[in-house]
């Protein structure tokens, strides 16, 4: 049976429910500012989320929902500027207090540090998105409970790649068998699966609850901050009321058994 040694946390829609009135909401706003007449309305953002990374997802909106742009010389240029405004609006957003974190997440972060469970942070999003949220959440320092914060290009290849997770796994200097993820969506799933973890935790949002899970350990509405919130979708674990310290080392050993 392997021993549980670390948890990593992916950031948008786990953590926090950034994606519909974080990301998309800056995203509009640096369109504007730009000069562009482009606007990602809620179920176009849906679609556009099945390509990770935001200057990756504006490449992709150009491929195959705004054909009739025509793309300066210097596209990587303009894509990687119009980023850099849209993280300064995401920034904003969050130092304005607009996205709360998801239930159940301070609760599972505050009973992991006091009981000395190692932690990371596993996201394709850009380093600074998750130290703001972190701290606007959290309060100043709380990137601290966090040993690496594995984020945005420090590797090529973006979720469902498993190269991110392989990074932080590098990072802590343990093996998949010692850590269990938490993920919302099935590009999660997917990268997690594909560097060798094997127990992960699903917990859906309003943007992943339709897709198809097969290969989680658990699905989750919610981790749940009191017993009885989490409701179990999927997965042979059960009961589930809650999900706390002592589950996820159960489950992570029911997986590995
Ligand atoms: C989610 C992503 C990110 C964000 C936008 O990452 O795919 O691209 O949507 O952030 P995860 P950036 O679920 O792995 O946290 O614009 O900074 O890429
Ligand atoms: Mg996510």
């Amino acid at each position: 049976m392997a021993n549980l040694k670390a948890l990593l946390f992916d950031v948008d829609g786990t953590l926090a429910n950034t994606e519909r009135d974080g990301h998309r909401v800056a995203f509009n706003t640096a369109f504007k500012e730009a000069g562009l007449d482009w606007h990602w309305d809620e179920p176009l953002y849906g679609a556009l989320l099945k390509v990770t990374g935001g200057k990756e997802r504006v490449r992709h909106y150009l491929e195959k929902f705004n054909r009739e742009f025509e793309k300066p010389d210097n596209l990587d240029q303009f894509i990687a500027s119009l980023h850099q405004s849209k993280t300064r609006c995401y920034v904003e957003l969050l130092e304005k207090g607009a996205i709360p974190l998801r239930n159940g997440v301070r609760r599972l972060l505050k009973e992991a540090e006091n009981a000395g469970m190692r932690m990371a942070v596993v996201t394709t999003t850009t380093p600074e998105n998750v130290a703001a949220l972190l701290e606007n959440s959290l309060g100043h320092g709380s990137e601290a409970p966090f040993e690496v914060i594995a984020a945005g290009d420090v590797v090529p290849a973006k979720k469902p790649a498993p190269d991110i997770y392989t990074w932080a796994m590098e990072q802590l200097n343990l093996k998949p068998e010692q850590c269990l993820a938490v993920e919302d969506s099935d590009n999660g799933l997917r990268s997690a699966l594909s560097s060798g973890v094997r127990s992960v935790v699903v917990t859906v949002n309003g943007y992943t609850q339709g897709e198809s899970f097969d290969n989680a350990s658990l699905v989750v509405d919610q981790l749940g901050e009191q017993p009885g919130e989490c409701s179990k979708l999927a997965g042979d674990f059960a009961p589930v009321s809650i999900i706390d310290l002592d589950l996820l080392k159960k489950l992570h050993g029911a997986v590995w058994e």
